[in-house]
């Protein structure tokens, strides 16, 4: 496949309501889509790195800065570049995951648009619609919690995750269990806990959750399989998994019993379902992640979460679960559940008033040997 150019956008999308985690809270996102540009059509992808490096050491400056100076360059640098071709010549740039999942993904999503083939069917998809979570971050008081709650769970979410943190766990948890019985239940502390506050976390035991995402720092993998011996909680991981081989090495640890993959985490959509692999191999159940994620990642992780492998509701919201305006045809939630979206590559794209509504800022990079 020929690229004629790739456009790096930036949009401003303000959330429907603050999102507190253990690590910060988001009011909006600033957000970096790509827009592959060939001479048979276009790709998207949406870059997950925010605003601030708080989550991981990524953030979105820099991002569109490594893409600008390395990773475009080297990719347009290819004749008739494929999306796997992507992932080979960028690996020797390190880090900058989340950067190479957006770029790898526009042009996986141009190839297969130009190919008529659905990225559900390409990543090997068995379901057609997938159950959908909903993430509830750190609020004020329990009572505001346990409202909006009541809400996601009047909305059809077939789970609920819970952000925690030290001083905001066992409290909100038992709030919960006991006011809405026996729901579907975990926990996510983004790794605000050390493994000297290992009783604190074995307090969760008694609400019979799915499990508990990510407590310890992010390379505290021993840290982890420590943990899984003095708490009954399965313990899952998010933040340490970057590759197939950061989730090998986990479960030969055993630092945990069930993985939660994002994409941009892992350094795109053909990482991601070789760690789907590498974990189904192990029988280690999956489940989609989430970061906030326009139509445009949403429908790229859909895809992703129709494969066999991820057994638990993920973090696929609707559209409305974080923004009022979409910059696609909004993803509905229709019985707790999202449709896979089934037309070729990412199988949406934006509207164009929209997406020009909430544009910042449009860089053009033509490829000059192209
Ligand atoms: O549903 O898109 C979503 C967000 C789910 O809680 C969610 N994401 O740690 O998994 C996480 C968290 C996150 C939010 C991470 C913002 C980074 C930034």
């Amino acid at each position: 496949m020929k690229i004629t150019g790739i456009e790096l956008r930036r949009v401003a999308m303000p959330l429907v309501a603050p999102f507190r985690t253990s690590f910060g809270t988001e009011t909006a996102r600033d957000i970096l889509l790509i827009r592959v540009v060939t001479p048979d059509g276009e790709g998207w992808g949406e870059c997950v790195a925010m605003s601030d490096p708080l989550y991981s050491s990524e953030y979105v400056d820099g991002a569109a800065d490594v893409l600008t100076r390395f990773l475009i360059p080297a990719v347009t640098a290819i004749d008739n570049p494929d999306a796997s071709a992507v992932g080979a010549v960028l690996g020797r740039f390190k880090g900058h995951l989340m950067a190479k999942a957006a770029l790898e993904a526009a042009v996986l999503d141009a190839e297969l648009r130009a190919a008529g083939t659905p990225l559900a069917r390409y990543l090997g998809a068995t379901r057609d619609r997938v159950a959908c979570g909903v993430s509830v971050g750190i609020m004020e008081s329990v009572p505001q919690l346990l409202d909006a709650v009541d809400g996601y769970l009047a909305e059809g979410y077939q789970r609920i995750k819970l952000k925690i943190e030290p001083g905001w766990d066992v409290e909100p948890v038992r709030a919960v269990r006991e006011r809405f019985g026996d729901i579907l239940l975990q926990v996510d502390a983004n790794a605000a806990y050390t493994l000297a506050q290992a009783r604190q976390l074995a307090a969760l035991d008694p609400f019979d959750l799915l499990l508990l995402e990510q407590p310890l720092p992010e390379d505290d993998v021993r840290g982890h399989a420590e943990l899984a011996r003095m708490v009954r909680t399965p313990i899952c991981l998010d933040e340490s998994i970057v590759s197939a081989r950061a989730a090998a090495d986990a479960i030969a640890l055993g630092a945990c019993r069930i993985v939660n993959i994002k994409p941009g985490r892992v350094g795109g959509y053909l990482e991601a379902r070789r760690v789907h692999d590498v974990c189904t191999a192990h029988g280690v159940p999956v489940w989609c992640g989430g970061m906030l994620e326009t139509g445009i990642g949403r429908a790229a992780n859909l895809a992703l979460a129709a494969l066999p492998g991820f057994v638990f509701p993920g973090d696929t919201s609707a559209s409305a679960r974080y923004y009022h305006q979409d910059i696609t045809t909004p993803f509905v939630l229709d019985d707790g559940h999202l449709p896979v979206p089934a037309g070729p590559g990412i199988g949406v794209e934006p509207l164009p008033d929209v997406l020009d509504s909430v544009t910042t800022s449009k860089q053009w990079l033509p490829n000059s040997g192209g």
